[in-house]
C-alpha cells in the first residue's frame, strides 16, 4: 500500500520549500495542507506541530517537523526513488554524507547568515557591503567545495546529474538569491561579482534555481513582493 503522506505548509515559506523540493524530487505523491501565516494558528495545527510551524509532515500517521529533519527523513525512506544522499552503509556512504551535511552548515553559518543582515541595512552602500560579505563567504566556504567537481552537464554537488540533498536543503535559499538580487530587492552587486569572482558557486547556484524541483511552488512575484515588505518593515523597526 502506498505511504500517506501529508505535508502541512505555506508557499512562501522557504524552510517549508526544502519539504516540496524533496518530494518533486523523489515523485512521491503528497496531500497538502496550506497553513495560513498571517494569522494565529489553529488548535488543530498546534497539535500537529506545538511550535506552530511549517513545514510539518504527516507520514502515515507519524509527525516529523523541522524541515531539514523532514527532509532527511524522506531522503532516508526511499533511497532508491531518486537517491539524494547515500545510504551511510554505502561504499562511502558516511562521508558523502559529511560532505554534503558540511555544504550545508556553510551554506547558511557563512552566506546566509550575511542575508540576514540585510534588514538592517539601511542605506545603498550598507546594502551593497552585504553584497559583498555574500561574495566573499560564496568565494571563501562555497566555491572550493564545488570548484572542480560540478560541470555543465553534472551541476550538482559533487558532480551529480541530480539534485542532492545539498539542493534540497539550499535550493529554496539559492532561488531566492539569484532571483532577489536580479530585481534589486537583495544586493544587485552579488550577480556581477559572484560570476566574477566565483564562477563555480554562480554556475552551480544558477542550475539549482532553474530546476523544476525548485522552480515548482516558487512564485517570483509573490516572494519580491512579501521580502521587499519584510525588509521595509525591519528597516524601520532598526
Ligand atoms: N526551523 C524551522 C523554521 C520554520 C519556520 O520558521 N517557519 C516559519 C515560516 S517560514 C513559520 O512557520 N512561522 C510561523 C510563525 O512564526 O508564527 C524549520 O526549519 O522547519
Amino acid at each position: 500500500m502506498a505511504d500517506k503522506i501529508v505535508l502541512y505548509t505555506n508557499h512562501r515559506c522557504p524552510w517549508a520549500h526544502r519539504a516540496h523540493i524533496a518530494l518533486a524530487e523523489l515523485g512521491v505523491p503528497f496531500e497538502e495542507v496550506i497553513i495560513d501565516l498571517d494569522r494565529p494558528r489553529d488548535p488543530e495545527y498546534l497539535q500537529i506541530n506545538p511550535r506552530g510551524l511549517v513545514p510539518s509532515l504527516q507520514f502515515n500517521g507519524e509527525i516529523i517537523t523541522e524541515s531539514a529533519i523532514v527532509a532527511g527523513f524522506l531522503a532516508d525512506t526511499y533511497p532508491d526513488k531518486a537517491p539524494l544522499v547515500p545510504v551511510s552503509s554505502s561504499k562511502g556512504g558516511a562521508l558523502a554524507r559529511a560532505r554534503i551535511a558540511f555544504f550545508v552548515d556553510a551554506y547558511f553559518s557563512k552566506l546566509q547568515s550575511q542575508i540576514f543582515k540585510l534588514g538592517a541595512a539601511k542605506t545603498d552602500a550598507e546594502e551593497a557591503a552585504v553584497g559583498e560579505a555574500v561574495v566573499a563567504a560564496a568565494l571563501k566556504e562555497l566555491e572550493p567545495l564545488l570548484a572542480g567537481s560540478t560541470s555543465p552537464n553534472k551541476p550538482f554537488f559533487g558532480g551529480s546529474e541530480r539534485l542532492t540533498l545539498a539542493e534540497v536543503l539550499t535550493g529554496s535559499f539559492v532561488v531566492r538569491l539569484v532571483a532577489l538580487t536580479k530585481s534589486g530587492v537583495w544586493p544587485s552587486n552579488i550577480p556581477a561579482l559572484a560570476a566574477k569572482q566565483t564562477p563555480a558557486f554562480w554556475a552551480w547556484a544558477q542550475a539549482v534555481a532553474a530546476h523544476p524541483s525548485v522552480t515548482g511552488i516558487f512564485n517570483e512575484d509573490v516572494i519580491t513582493a512579501s521580502t521587499k515588505a519584510r525588509l521595509a518593515k525591519q528597516r524601520a523597526a532598526a
